[in-house]
């Protein structure tokens, strides 16, 4: 017998929102700035960045792979964290000085979660700051509280796609992957979410929709609304249309 879902966990970057080209990137740039460095993340050099998940890494995946000759430090560990604490700072800010929008279905799926009282929490491998920033200023001011775990950043050294991240939020929640779902926007994280032992839902942006996602509950252009329903792009969907409900991920929970 399928055991019943009890948890929804979600990733944040580009799942919640599309905060990766416009909010995360330019707040990197202006990081970079503020310490007279040249470097500049245009918009197809950062989808091509995105291989590497957490900005820390990112920021040095960046120099061994694209600047070589750029004569490092000595103390370019310090560095990096100092850049990262800029670059959050700046994120921050931008998110409070108008936020970014979340993705459709979004809002309307976790108030109807919430209201049936199922677990809610995220797994993401962004700074802590970053998502109580973005659910205060795009979700609800009382939005953090919505989760019962918010599974962030650093707390775990290995980042998608390793599991850790999913394993640590599932045991903190008390909860077996036989009874949680994840939603996710990328093949590094449907590939930790799997490797957690996870049935995943994907919804699809701009930087991710060629990337493979085999192994995936359904792939969706996003969760749809009932005006704007979401466009199915996996070979199961047939190209169906509709929008995503808790019958409608429970009825996939227990056919997988
Ligand atoms: C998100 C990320 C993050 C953000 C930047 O990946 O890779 O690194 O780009 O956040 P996922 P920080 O959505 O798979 O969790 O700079 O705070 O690391
Ligand atoms: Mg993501």
């Amino acid at each position: 017998m399928t055991p019943m879902l009890r948890a929804l966990l979600f990733d944040v970057d580009g799942t919640l929102a599309d905060t990766e080209r416009d909010g995360h990137r330019p707040a990197f740039n202006a990081a970079f700035r503020d310490f007279g460095l040249d470097w500049e993340w245009d918009v197809p050099l950062y989808g091509e960045l995105l291989a590497v998940t957490g900005g820390k890494e990112r920021m040095r995946h960046y120099v061994e792979r694209y600047r070589p000759d750029w004569p490092r430090p000595a103390d370019f560990d310090d560095l990096v964290a100092e850049l990262h604490r800029a670059k959050t700072r700046h994120y921050t800010r931008m998110l409070s000085e108008g936020g970014i929008p979340l993705r459709a279905g979004v809002r309307r799926l976790l108030q109807e979660a919430r209201q049936a009282g199922m677990i809610l929490g995220i797994a993401t491998t962004t700074t802590p700051d970053n998502v109580t920033a973005l659910l205060e200023h795009s979700l609800a001011d009382d939005a953090a509280g919505w989760f019962a775990v918010i599974a962030a950043g650093d707390i775990v050294p290995a980042k998608k796609p390793a599991p850790d991240i999913y394993l640590w939020a599932m045991q903190q929640l008390g909860v077996s992957p036989e009874e949680c779902m994840a939603f996710e926007d990328s093949e590094h994280g449907l590939c930790a979410a799997r490797a957690a032992g996870l049935k995943t839902v994907v919804t699809v942006n701009d930087y991710t929709r060629g990337h493979d996602f085999t192994g995936a509950l359904a792939v969706l252009s996003d969760l749809g609304e009932p005006d704007a329903p979401y466009t199915r792009l996996d070979a199961a969907g047939g190209g169906e249309t509709a929008w995503v409900d808790l019958p409608r991920l429970r009825a996939w929970f227990a056919r997988d």
